[in-house]
């Protein structure tokens, strides 16, 4: 018995128990207790059998990854000792999963000679998430459980599967009581090893092509990735080596993936996932208020999208439209999109129906009496916004939250317009809302902590990252893409083509270039945007769309009308355009701006510098609180690389130092107005500090 590691006897059977809250990660002290536990259980003469579990929600929720990229704990066993140890009792040794058993969790219950698991217990080997793959046997051992095919399916996209849907040779029972039936199930049944069983390996032995194959089918999904293909890697020892072979093998490609950027980003986002919902400026123990039922005003895309989620987290919502026939338009949106989801068959028709059937319509805001929220999703016009939350403010009962789509406009103004500022928040999704992950709360001058606490529990409720951000202008998303594509469009000025500065930025990573998105978003949005926000008025400092601008006068809309910044076919292809190379050039001599020859790498140093400049002024201004927040924005609403940890994270690892040297560079050469260095990053370079140190410090 040690702290994490509790035993007690059931008819001569010993149980083991690992007790180390909240998810019994397997931590030094685990490992150490379990081998002593599992040592003494097959040793004692008076236990006939050993069943394993875990305490609490979970089984074993794998290594502790706090104590990855920390030096090995001296004198203490290491996992696979464990695993080892369990397979190698004389007497027979159940796994009794009660819950979530991932990773290293999983490749201890494959150690044990049986595998009872709870109907609501996931499984898996989620390692690929954390950019490295199973490094205790885990490779090796599910193959001669389920089969290669299913074993790379499970381990290539690091899935946890419930209990009830896993491959079968997995589970050996499902049971609700799982502790009582592996009992049963470990006197009753012989001892077996799976590491001694390549019986499931002899298909795959005959067709060793099949893993070329599953490569092939990979590269869309993990574009850039590597963690992926070494999962692929790794599960192919299993045909060509025997076991102990196979199992040093796969140690060597784990630890080579433990060293890696991707595995130091991945990690990153997986604990910054997490921390993210936790809101510095919020008591601990201010409570959210209760969130049962929702209203959305406006049932265009966003409005649409956004009722799509209340209803997904089975929450009725009420749409509000000015009139039927918009009203209908919009309902019959969201029913074509679920009637394409049931179509993948990702939904059932039924589920279809409970949701619609959750979804009311209206054009009065009578019925916004009651709803404990109420998102306004109307088109960006400050004035109409205003109107609309002074009538809200009129029939909204005491205590609703009354939030704003907004993605650019003044959410304190917003809030002025009704008699509980304090009751209003700005609640960013981003397009579509009802796919993209990201949920950038905007905090008012006046917003209270509760109502800023309800809105980070709505986000968690209808399953979205949920990141809290001040008011400035742009929030803190689009404010840095404004940094960024104001680069990209002055590169093309200077000689870069448009579909060279995107190739560049989709091979850095992102889905696509600034220029492909433009044109996806619409070029008449981006310019009725910057007529709002008077972009166009004449300042001093260089202005970045007299293209977009002159695409746009010239009927240009993007993929909506066919041109933009590229031509599109019926079926969307696009292709450069000679016209707008022509229009470029144009532009460039009536700015007398001499064009130059413009490499990848300059163009994605000014980009994503500029952009992680302008969150190092974010950070300084407070409109963030920490780059983690930044990176979660990053990540989930503009689809920045995630196995490079968000903007913030990959700066620290591109070295500070480097990064202000290069962007003094472009300051100084290339673009005086709008590249100077912020005062934090050169106080971090200064200082010899990360962004990291300086989360660490606030
Ligand atoms: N190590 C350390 N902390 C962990 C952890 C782990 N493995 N798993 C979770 N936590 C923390 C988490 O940060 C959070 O902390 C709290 O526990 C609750 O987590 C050799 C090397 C198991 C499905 O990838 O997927 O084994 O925020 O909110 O929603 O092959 O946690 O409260 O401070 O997520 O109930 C492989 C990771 C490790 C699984 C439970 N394992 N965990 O979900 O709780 S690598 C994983 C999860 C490995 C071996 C290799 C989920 C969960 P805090 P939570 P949950």
């Amino acid at each position: 018995m040690t702290d994490v590691i509790k035993t007690a006897d059931r008819e001569g059977v010993r149980i083991i128990t690992i007790d180390n809250a909240p998810v019994n990660a397997i931590s030094a002290a685990v490992r150490t207790g379990l081998l002593a536990a599992t040592k003494a259980a097959d040793a004692d003469p008076a236990v006939k059998a050993i069943v394993v579990t875990g305490a609490g929600r979970a089984f074993i929720a794998g290594a502790d990854i706090r104590e990855f990229g920390k030096p090995p704990a001296v004198g203490v066993p290491t996992l696979r000792d464990n695993i080892a140890a369990l397979e190698a009792c004389s007497k027979t040794v159940v796994a009794a999963i009660n819950g979530a058993a991932a990773g290293g969790g999983l490749e201890i219950a494959l150690g044990c000679h049986y595998r009872v698991a709870h109907p609501k217990a996931v499984l898996g080997l989620p390692e690929v998430n954390l950019g490295t793959i199973p490094g205790a046997t885990g490779t090796q051992r599910l193959p001669r459980a389920v089969g290669i095919e299913a074993a790379l399916d499970m381990i290539v996209n690091g899935v946890l599967i419930p209990a009830a849907k896993c491959p079968p040779g997995l589970a050996d029972e499902v049971a609700e009581d799982v502790v009582g039936n592996a009992v049963a199930l470990a006197l009753a049944k012989p001892v077996r090893r799976l590491s001694k069983d390549d019986s499931k390996l002899a298909a795959a032995k005959a067709k060793p092509a099949l893993f070329d194959e599953y490569r092939k089918g990979m590269a869309r999904r993990f574009r850039g990735f590597t963690a992926p293909y070494k999962c692929v890697e790794a599960v192919e020892l299993s045909v060509k080596f025997p076991y102990a072979e196979a199992v040093a093998k796969e140690r060597e490609i784990f630890t080579w993936c433990q060293g890696q950027p991707e595995a130091r980003g991945m990690r990153h986002v997986f604990f910054s996932e997490r921390e993210v919902a936790r809101v510095p400026s919020i008591a601990k123990d201010v409570k959210p208020r209760e969130l049962k039922s929702a209203g959305v005003i406006g049932c265009g895309t966003m409005g649409g999208g956004i009722a799509m989620n209340f209803a997904n987290a089975g929450m009725s919502v009420t749409v509000i439209e000015t009139d039927t026939a918009a009203l209908e338009k919009g309902l019959g949106l969201i029913r074509k999109n679920y009637a394409g989801t049931v179509e993948k068959g990702r939904l059932s028709q039924a589920e279809m129906d409970k949701r619609m059937g959750l979804i009311k319509g209206s054009t009065s805001y009578d019925d916004l009496k009651t709803p404990d929220i109420v998102i306004e999703a109307v088109f960006e016009n400050l004035d109409l916004k205003k109107q609309i939350f002074g009538k809200l403010d009129r029939v909204a009962k005491p205590g609703a939250v009354l939030a704003t789509n907004t993605s650019t406009l003044d959410v304190d103004a917003i809030a002025a317009a009704t008699g509980r500022p304090q009751d209003v928040v700005g609640t960013h999704f981003f397009s579509p809302a009802n796919v993209m992950k990201l949920l950038e709360n905007v905090r008012g001058a006046r917003t209270s902590d509760e109502t800023a606490q309800t809105a980070m529990e709505l986000a968690r409720r209808i399953n979205k990252v949920g990141v809290m951000v001040g008011v400035c202008d742009g929030f803190v998303g689009n404010r840095m893409l404004y940094a960024y594509s104001r680069q990209a469009s002055f590169l093309v000025e200077e000689g870069a083509a448009p579909e060279q500065v995107d190739k560049a930025i989709y091979d850095f990573g992102f889905p696509m270039g600034p220029f492909q998105m433009s044109d996806l978003a619409g070029l008449d949005v981006g310019y009725m945007v910057r007529m709002e926000r008077k972009e166009r008025a004449p300042t001093n400092r260089r202005y970045a769309n007299a293209v977009a601008d002159r695409l746009y006068e010239l009927g240009r809309y993007g993929q909506k009308n066919g041109k933009g910044w590229y031509l599109y076919d019926a079926q969307r292809n696009r292709s450069a355009d000679p016209a707008v190379a022509a229009l470029i050039e144009q532009v460039s001599k009536e700015q007398c701006r001499p064009r130059r020859a413009i490499g990848a790498d300059e163009i994605v140093e000014r980009c994503m510098y500029a952009l992680v400049n302008e969150g190092a002024k974010i950070l300084d201004e407070g409109i963030a609180a920490r780059p983690l927040d930044i990176d979660m924005i990053w990540i989930f609403g503009y689809g920045f690389p995630r196995y490079r940890g968000g903007p913030m994270f990959w700066a620290d690892e591109v070295g500070l130092p480097k990064l202000l040297e290069r962007l003094e560079h472009y300051w100084k050469t290339a673009d005086r107005d709008w590249l100077e260095p912020a005062p934090l990053l050169r106080k971090l370079v200064k200082d010899g500090k990360t962004f990291r140190d300086w989360a660490a410090k606030v």
